[in-house]
């Protein structure tokens, strides 16, 4: 039964995966050692974690970045929204929601949305096991979007490879946001909504706060994009910006490590 089971999802399985999500979803108990054997075969996945304030643009932008990742790099990809509401399920509702084109998504491309209410072992516990399930099933690629506050932030930044923060402009005090952690946990941090007045301010001031802070000369520093989610424009550089990300963690030995850490 369970040896089925791995081998089905080991085969990208798409019923047999989703019957695993959601048991992990409900931390049904019973599955751990299904999911101890998946973590013997995973590992090769790039992940990749997106957060932001809610509706700053995350899913308008994932819909982008699959097609990016699908399409002109032809890699397999995952993606998981973690809702801290809702519990959805499948279906063009989730596609919709998502933002995602029907015509973006193939056999290569699998999404799933989890509620994260009353997790008792936290968001990075239940979402990590659905990243490993999508990893075990052979995705090259995983996005993890997740409404940021704070801590939520952290945490995903803790499970994933590259972290991307969404700002967007106009939203208050700016100082503020930036305190709150995305330029403390982001790899990479989008300035989305560039149509609207005070972007290209938000993203001088963002850099600026990076260059402030002390950096030996062979760490990442943080880049700050520009998109318009909207229309795409930007996105394809947010693509290039995640793969100079890989390409430095491959070369700097830290991706082994994350990977042999998880
Ligand atoms: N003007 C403008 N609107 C945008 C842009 N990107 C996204 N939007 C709009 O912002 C709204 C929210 O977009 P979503 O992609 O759902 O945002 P989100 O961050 O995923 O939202 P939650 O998942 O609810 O947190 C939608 O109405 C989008 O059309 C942009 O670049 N410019
Ligand atoms: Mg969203």
């Amino acid at each position: 039964m369970e040896s089925d089971q791995v081998q089905k999802i080991l085969n990208g399985d798409v019923l047999a995966a989703a019957k695993l999500i959601r048991d992990i979803e409900n931390e049904n108990p019973d599955i751990s050692s299904v999911v101890e054997t998946l973590r013997t075969h995973a590992g090769t996945a790039f992940t990749v974690g997106v957060t932001g304030a809610a509706g700053s643009g995350k899913s308008t932008l994932l819909g982008h970045l699959v097609r990016y990742f699908r399409k002109n790099r032809n890699m397999a990809v995952g993606v998981i929204a973690v809702d801290p509401s809702s519990s959805l399920t499948g279906g063009a509702f989730l596609g919709d929601r998502l933002r995602i084109q029907s015509e973006d998504v193939d056999e290569g491309v699998f999404i799933r949305s989890l509620a994260s209410r009353g997790w008792k072992g936290g968001l990075s516990k239940s979402a990590s096991d659905v990243v490993l399930v999508m990893d075990a099933m052979g995705k090259d690629i995983i996005f993890v979007e997740a409404v940021g506050s704070g801590q939520a932030d952290v945490d995903i930044a803790g499970i994933v490879d590259t972290c991307i923060g969404v700002l967007v402009p106009g939203m208050g005090d700016d100082i503020q946001l930036m305190k709150a952690g995305i330029v403390e946990v982001a790899d990479i941090i989008v300035v989305n909504k560039a149509d609207r007045e005070g972007a290209g301010s938000l993203k001088a001031l963002l850099e600026a706060v990076i260059d402030m802070k002390e950096q030996s000369p062979a760490a990442w520093k943080p880049s700050v994009l520009l998109t318009q989610a909207t229309t795409g424009k930007g996105t394809e550089e947010l693509g290039e910006a995640i793969l100079s990300h890989k390409e430095h963690l491959t070369k700097s030995g830290e991706l082994d490590k994350k990977h042999k850490k998880r």
